[in-house]
């Protein structure tokens, strides 16, 4: 879907007044280095000192404190439990059983939560690492050839790539194309290998020798980047800023549809911030990907908006310049003319579970991780299961590889034959793999929260287990036990469950109160309506009743729910123009 707002009378290319306190702190920080170095070894406090606590960030890091326990220190006069959230850079997900016992170590033994939490955006965070450990976290990390460079901040954040094990030569190269956006647009200061890893300083004076494509003010907010593999669209496109839809020709890669401006977050009762799908700006041959990636991000760079963070984000520069003018000046920029697009359809999203055989003859099992929360634990909703084992026992007689998956779920890529019953063994005995998962529980999902997400106002991974359960009965009353509902809570409008690409998406509104929105399709190609605000937990249980008992009813053959409350007109589509989305 693209918005209506091609064209733009005498658009602002540049907005001007007077600029964010983060164009600043990024100004002067000297290329990401700030004092991080000193305030590290500052130990009256566990947190970091003014510019530190964002310049972090893009190393990778945020400072989180546990909100659970957050008043009760307070009452005793205490400082908040400082300690960080990582965030690692994996391009398409790909981890090796190696890195992967070195990050289960390190889970163990330095974070506070013990967990590894799959990401909607197919890596891994640790919660909870204290301030004296945070540089052998980066030690750790680098000893296995990762880093957490560029997964926060004003940069190109980790690339996402479809996790495609069937086609395999295909999503190879996809996925090489991933890795080389991944290198082309990563900061090129070396700060996070001078402060993590004592690196020798390397004078170097030039801003356009240090920082070519991000400039020496990095992106006015942040920008995220994909290659999709159609009929897939299992890294939801419409989320992203700069989005590669790979079109091949005999099961090889020629080029790409690019697709641009799309984004979920708004903030409640700012009308000016709105969810947005991207635009297609056309096709273009695979040898053109970097310069037009290089163009896309440089265009934003220097006009998107450094005034008003709430209006940073290229979805926001695309409707204030016009599509057609943003679209030309990429063309201008990149030497490259897009031409027509090339067809292709997304037909689904969310991940295949269970074994599937590549065409390299491969075997490739897909596990549900609920909430990608990767932890042994006593708690009720993982009912003793060993998830944080398991996944240890595997990686230790793996040989293939790990991909995590945009929709917080794994799999384990590569098994030969003979390896497969004894990966599936352990996958069962640890509670990895259990065919009783529903097909609702499969197309649910949750961001963080409570307790870590210093901006959540509502729970959402906390309690999209049982919700899912009330979910379930439901549907069974319903006549519709094996079907399901993309539905997906975030805490608050940020949308990092990116609810406002679901079916139901609840988004937090306060504690155990969400607005209703209701309406994406099974494509991910819509965003969802608002059905109802403020409703707390048992109201989204009366909600889902009705509604489900009526799509049960009502519906044509095969029609997805999304497709049928609009078809009903419980909602309307969201078809106008974003800037309208609150009002259409
Ligand atoms: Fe997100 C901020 C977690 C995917 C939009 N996000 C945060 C922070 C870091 C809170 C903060 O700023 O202090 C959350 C940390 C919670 C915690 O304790 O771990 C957080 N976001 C997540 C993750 C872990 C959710 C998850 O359950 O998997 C995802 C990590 C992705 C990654 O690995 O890089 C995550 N965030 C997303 C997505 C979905 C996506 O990209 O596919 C979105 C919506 C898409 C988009 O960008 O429009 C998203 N997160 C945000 C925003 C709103 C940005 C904006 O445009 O205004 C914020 C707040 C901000 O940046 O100011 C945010
Ligand atoms: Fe936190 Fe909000 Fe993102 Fe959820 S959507 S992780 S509550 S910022």
């Amino acid at each position: 879907m693209s918005s209506n707002f091609t064209k733009v009378e005498n658009p602002v290319l540049v907005v001007e007044g007077k600029q964010a306190d983060n164009e600043r702190l990024k100004a002067e920080s000297d290329y990401l280095r700030g004092t991080i170095k000193e305030d590290l070894q500052d130990r009256m406090t566990g947190g970091f000192t003014s510019d530190n606590f964002q310049l972090i960030r893009t190393h990778g890091m945020y400072q989180q404190d546990d909100r659970d326990i957050r008043a009760e220190r307070q009452k005793q006069k205490l400082e908040p439990l400082h300690n960080v959230m990582l965030r690692a850079r994996l391009p398409g997900g790909i981890i090796n059983p190696t890195q992967w016992l070195a990050i289960d170590k390190f889970a163990d033994d330095y974070t506070s939560y013990g967990s590894i939490r799959l990401t909607t955006r197919q890596t891994f965070q640790f919660h909870g690492v204290l301030k004296p450990n945070i540089k052998l976290m980066h030690q750790t990390l680098n000893s296995v050839g990762l880093d957490s460079i560029a997964t926060a901040g004003d940069v190109n954040r980790n690339v996402l790539c479809t996790s495609n094990p069937v086609e395999s030569e295909l999503h190879q190269e996809a996925y090489e194309w991933a890795t080389k956006l991944s290198e082309h647009l990563l900061p090129k200061t070396r700060a996070y290998a001078e402060i993590w890893l004592d690196e020798e300083k390397v004078e170097t004076t030039e801003a356009d020798e240090i920082e070519p494509i991000l400039g020496s003010n990095y992106l006015p907010r942040k920008f995220k980047t994909t290659v999709v593999i159609p009929p897939n669209n299992d890294i939801d496109v419409h989320a992203n800023d700069l989005n590669f839809v790979a079109i091949s020709e005999g099961g090889k890669l020629v080029g790409f549809n690019v697709l641009v401006g799309g984004g979920l977050a708004m903030t409640h009762g700012d009308n000016s911030t709105y969810p947005r799908c991207a635009d297609d700006f056309g096709f273009i041959s695979k040898e053109d990907t970097l310069a037009v990636a290089a163009a896309v991000v440089t265009v934003q760079r220097d006009w998107g908006n450094r005034v008003n963070r709430k209006n940073a984000k290229t979805k926001y520069t695309l409707d204030r310049v016009g599509v057609d003018t943003f679209k030309a000046e990429v063309e201008k920029r990149a030497g490259v003319e897009f031409s027509e697009s090339r067809s292709y359809e997304f037909t689904h999203r969310g991940d295949s579970f269970g074994w599937v055989e590549g065409i390299d003859g491969k075997h490739h099992l897909t596990l549900f991780i609920e909430n990608g929360r990767i932890l042994d634990s006593e708690r009720a909703d993982f009912a003793g299961k060993t998830l944080k084992t398991g996944m240890r026992e595997i990686a230790k007689i793996h040989k293939g590889d790990f991909r995590l998956t945009a929709n917080q779920n794994l799999i384990v890529a590569g098994v030969a034959e003979a390896d497969k019953a004894v990966i599936e063994q352990l996958a069962r005995d640890h509670g990895l793999l259990n065919d009783g998962v529903s097909n609702q529980r499969k197309a649910s999902m949750a961001c963080v929260a409570f307790p870590t997400c210093p901006l959540a106002m509502a729970e959402a991974e906390r309690y999209l287990p049982t919700l899912v359960d009330d979910v379930e009965t439901i549907l069974e009353k319903n006549g519709l036990k094996d079907e399901s509902i993309i539905l997906r809570v975030t805490g608050c409008p940020n949308g990092c469950g990116r609810a406002m690409l679901a079916e139901i998406g609840l988004v937090g509104k306060g504690p155990g109160k969400y607005n209703m929105y209701l309406g994406s399709d099974l494509a991910g190609s819509r965003v969802p309506k608002l059905y109802k605000e403020n409703v707390d937990e048992a109201g989204v249980l009366s909600e889902i009743d009705a509604l489900s008992a009526r799509w049960s009813a009502e519906r044509n053959d095969n029609e997805a729910f999304g497709d049928f409350v609009i078809r009903a007109g419980i909602v309307e589509q969201v078809i106008v123009s974003f800037k309208d989305f609150h009002h259409a």
